[in-house]
Formats: C-alpha cells, structure tokens, sequence
C-alpha cells in the first residue's frame, strides 16, 4: 500500500525556530519518498481551542501557509490546505466522536497541560481536541503521521478510534497510522528557560525566534539568550545538565548539518559573546532565504490564496469520500 503522510501547524502565532526544526524542515524530505502522497495543513480548528482575535487568526493561517511554501513544501508535490476549508473534518469530529471514551480523553497529558487548575472552566473543544486530530487524519487514510514526541499520546488515540470503528462495524475500514518518529526532529528549547520548549504562546518575544524576524532582531534575541558563567566545554560530555547551553549547540548543530560534538569541539573554551556571534551567523544564513521568500510571497496573498484554493479542493475529494463510505457504514439516510 502506498505511503499518505499527513502533518499540520496551527496558526496561533508566527513559526518560530522550534516548529522549523522539530517539524517544517522534516516535512520537506517527505515530499520526495517514492510512491508517497504528502498532505500539510493549517490547523485553524485547532486554534480556536483557545481564544483567538478573528482578523489576527485570518492573518496567521496566511502567514503559516506562506511558511511552509518559503520553507520548501512544493504544492506541485503536496496537498497544502486550510482545515476549516474542508467542513468533513468538523463533521467527521462528530461521528468520531461517538467511539472516544471521555476516561481516555482525560487522560491526555496535553490536555491536562494547558487545561492546568482550570479543567471544570476550559472549553468541550480543548478536552476533545484529540478527536478532531483523529478525524483529520483518518479521514485521509493516512498511514504515517510525524509527531513529535508530544503528539505520539493522541496518534495512539485516533489509532485506538479508528480500531473501535473498525469492531463496531466489522471491517477494516479506516486505516491505523503509524507515528513517524522523525530521526533529526530537533526538541527546540526557550532562549530565555532551558527547561522549557519555544513556543508561540511564550509571552516572552525573546523565548524564541521567528521565522519573519529580520537580522537584527536574530543578533538581538541570541545576543540575550540566557547561558551560565562557564565557558564552553570541551566535549558534550562537559556541558550536559546545562540546559541553556545545550539548547544553543543543539541549535548550531541541527542549522549548520554538523554533530553537537562538533559544535563543542569547534569552539571548545569559547566564551559566549564570540560563541553568540557565530551562532547568530549561522541561523541567520539558513533562515534568511525563508524569511525573504516568505515576505515576498506575504506581498501577493492572492498567490497564496491561489494555492491552498487548489489544496482545498483536492483536501475536500479525499475527505469526503472517507466521509460518504462512513455514513453508509454507519447507515445515514439516503437518496
Ligand atoms: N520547541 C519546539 N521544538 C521542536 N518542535 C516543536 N514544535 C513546536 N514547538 C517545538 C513542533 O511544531 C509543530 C507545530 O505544532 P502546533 O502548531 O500544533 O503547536 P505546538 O506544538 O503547541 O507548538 P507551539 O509553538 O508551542 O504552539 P502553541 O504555543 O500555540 O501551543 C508540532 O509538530 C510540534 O511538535
């Protein structure tokens, strides 16, 4: 059976270094693995779970799609769509919502994450979030999923939904996906709290760095990223248990194609200004390409528009296939 890769992002915020390395730049190698069918998305349903302002989410779904095509995802090899575009996802959600046991759901670490103290007053749709992602991926068939280690615990849920559908049922109808543990995926961490990740929820703007941040700005955050009093080690051995430094060789290493023991040994000794300038050297030698085509794309939106119109369309005849062979299942009336 042919290979269906589904990934997406949500449109929260601008991408920062964090989603480039842990995911964006994964996805792009995908595109070219034979026989494989790419689909990427811009998560917005999975936005809303928390309050988003309507002409900033507008904006950021946008923004996010002229990432990915800057970054290296191909619309002429992958499906690149909005979510909210393709309505199966969200009645698909319902169907599937009746197989996904609340005990389970409860369960979800993420959720009991950003639900925090406040479980009894967040919203259904935060608490049912793992369903949705089960929806958007089994109703494309897909048979590999890149996670993160974040998201292996809901992959296992949609696999456990699509097994109870499956049981209930009595065939093999919808597909199992398997996680897609991504061997060089890079755990990207604040520039300002080793412990912990980059985020485009951190309030801090120097936790990270985005996507669109110009040269100056990338100078400035890592001129500022928090180290210790030490200078560098002298092998990886030497600067374990030191988060933040860690966090800046990992960094140097995934952007320049290098080990981190290189990057130790390279500058061993070194103090952080000089170490600094390096690094800043170097993210601002990958990203700079991504941010100008990004900024070039953001000035002609209707190109953009232009491309996820034909993702959609394409994301809409998958999705509603899977959605008419379900409802037959399921025994919904028809004409
Ligand atoms: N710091 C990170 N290091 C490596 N990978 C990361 N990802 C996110 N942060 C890091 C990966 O990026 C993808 C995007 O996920 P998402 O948009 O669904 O949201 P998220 O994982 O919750 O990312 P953020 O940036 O922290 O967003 P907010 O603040 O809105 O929650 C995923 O593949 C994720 O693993």
């Amino acid at each position: 059976m042919s290979k269906r890769i589904l990934s997406g992002m949500q449109p929260t915020a601008q991408l920062h270094l964090g989603n480039y390395l842990g995911a964006l730049k994964n996805w792009i190698g995908l595109q070219d693995e034979p026989g494989a069918e790419n689909f990427y998305m811009v998560a917005d349903l999975h936005a809303i779970t928390v309050p988003q302002e309507p002409a900033h989410l507008r904006q950021a779904t946008r923004e996010i799609a002229a990432a990915y095509i800057a970054a290296g995802i191909d619309p002429h090899k992958s499906t690149l769509f909005v979510q909210s575009a393709v309505p199966a996802h969200a009645e698909g959600m319902w169907l599937l919502s009746t197989m996904a046991q609340m005990g389970k759901l409860e369960r979800m670490t993420q959720f009991k994450d950003k639900a925090g103290k406040n479980a009894e007053r967040v919203g259904l749709g935060l608490f049912a979030y793992p369903v949705l992602m089960a929806a958007d991926i089994l109703l494309y068939k897909a048979t590999h999923v890149p996670v993160g280690e974040d998201q292996k615990q809901h992959l296992e849920l949609t696999r456990e939904i699509a097994s109870t559908f499956n049981t209930r049922y009595e065939g093999e109808y919808l597909i199992q996906p398997e996680p897609m543990i991504i061997g060089d995926a890079t755990r990207v961490m604040s520039l300002q709290d080793g412990s912990k990740k980059m985020s485009k929820s951190d309030p801090s703007e120097k936790s990270r760095i985005n996507l669109v941040d110009d040269t100056d700005t990338i100078v400035k955050k890592i001129k500022k990223a928090k180290t210790d009093t030490e200078p560098m080690g002298d092998s990886l051995k030497s600067i374990e248990g030191r988060a933040e430094v860690k966090n800046l060789v990992t960094i140097y290493a995934s952007l320049a194609g290098i080990s981190q023991e290189e990057v130790v040994q390279r500058h061993a000794g070194t103090q952080w200004g000089p170490f600094k300038d390096a690094l800043a050297e170097v993210v601002v030698e990958h990203l700079a390409p991504i941010t100008k085509k990004m900024r070039d794309l953001l000035n002609e939106p209707e190109e953009i528009d232009r491309i996820l119109e034909t993702g959609n369309q394409r994301a809409c005849e998958v999705t509603e296939s899977t959605l008419s062979e379900m409802q037959d299942i399921m025994g919904f009336w028809r004409v």
